[in-house]
């Protein structure tokens, strides 16, 4: 599964950490550990194979840690209640994610009306779960997507969109000031979220806020809270996560440096509001809507 994640083989903040949570679970289901200890260790191990498979993932973390933080808190000591334990907190978590995320698509769908025109940028499941409402709810919306260099996942966006019957313009990335003006509201999706309430997304998505701002264009996030970090709280930046040069030219020649993030930052000035499960929050309160939601992410 680590391998699958780290070669985007799945991709998508809230796809890998259903991914990891289900590896975990599996990990946990064909254990060979005699003793709780020896459990603990197997599931400590491949919580790190995990946690290594891609840096910019705090969702995934999260996930671990509450499905992991079951068996810690425990006081069982017998392995086979220990892996029951496991799929239950697993089981929990992936409910409630999915309930985040419809409670996500409930409250941003709102925001969308007939003829509204959405900007979005890469693929996020949390928007085109959004997107999917608002369509299911018979708006008639149009939405601008980039295509998203180098991986192009802007046009999985596309494609959703025409299977749901939304009219779809691709552009390509750098066709984004130009066509911002027509759009009413851009909404992104998120891969992690910051004490400083700033957002972690894919490449580009801070150089759409600007544009955005510049064309007096809200700009929302939609993202589950638990794609916050903890780690930024002691001082910790995000890691970003350095792609291999072959993904924007291959055969490109040697002595030819290619830097090429996966994400960056977007300041809180530059957003509107997140659109999270617990409503449209300004970006400056995620910390204290963690705090409050769910605690366990600080401890
Ligand atoms: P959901 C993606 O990154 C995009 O940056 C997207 O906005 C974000 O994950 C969140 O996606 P990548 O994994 O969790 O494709 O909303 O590099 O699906």
């Amino acid at each position: 599964m680590a391998d699958k994640i780290r070669n985007l083989e799945i991709r998508g903040a809230r796809n890998v950490a259903i991914s990891a949570v289900k590896a975990i679970e599996n990990a946990a289901t064909h254990t060979k550990a005699k003793t709780a200890e020896a459990f603990a260790e197997e599931l400590l191990q491949a919580k790190e194979v995990l946690y290594a498979a891609r840096p910019t993932e705090p969702l995934m973390r999260n996930a671990i840690k509450w499905v992991i933080g079951s068996v810690e808190s425990s006081q069982k000591d017998e392995v086979k209640a220990l892996v029951r334990l496991i799929s239950s907190s697993a089981c929990e978590f992936l409910t409630n994610l999915e309930r985040s995320r419809d409670r996500i698509a409930e409250v941003g769908s709102k925001r969308i009306n007939n003829g509204t025109v959405v900007f979005t940028h890469c693929h996020s499941s949390t928007v085109t779960h959004l997107l999917t409402k608002a369509s299911k709810g018979m708006k008639t919306f149009r939405v601008i997507c980039t295509e998203t260099r180098p991986l192009f996942q802007g046009r999985v966006t596309a494609r959703e969109m025409l299977e749901l019957g939304v009219e779809t313009t691709l552009i390509i990335d750098s066709a984004t000031r130009c066509c911002i003006k027509q759009a009413d509201l851009v909404i992104v999706g998120a891969d992690a979220l910051t004490a400083e309430g700033n957002v972690v997304n894919k490449i580009g998505t801070a150089a759409i806020a600007l544009l955005a701002q510049e064309a007096r264009v809200p700009f929302y996030v939609v993202s589950e809270l638990l794609k916050f970090d903890p780690a930024t709280l002691c001082g910790h930046y995000e890691s970003i996560e350095e792609r291999g040069r072959f993904e924007i030219w291959r055969g490109a020649p040697e002595n030819l440096v290619i830097h090429n993030p996966a994400f960056e930052v977007v300041r809180r000035d530059f957003i509107h509001g997140i659109i999270c499960e617990e409503g449209i929050i300004p970006p400056h309160s995620v910390y204290e809507t963690v705090v409050r939601k769910y605690p366990w992410v600080l401890m």
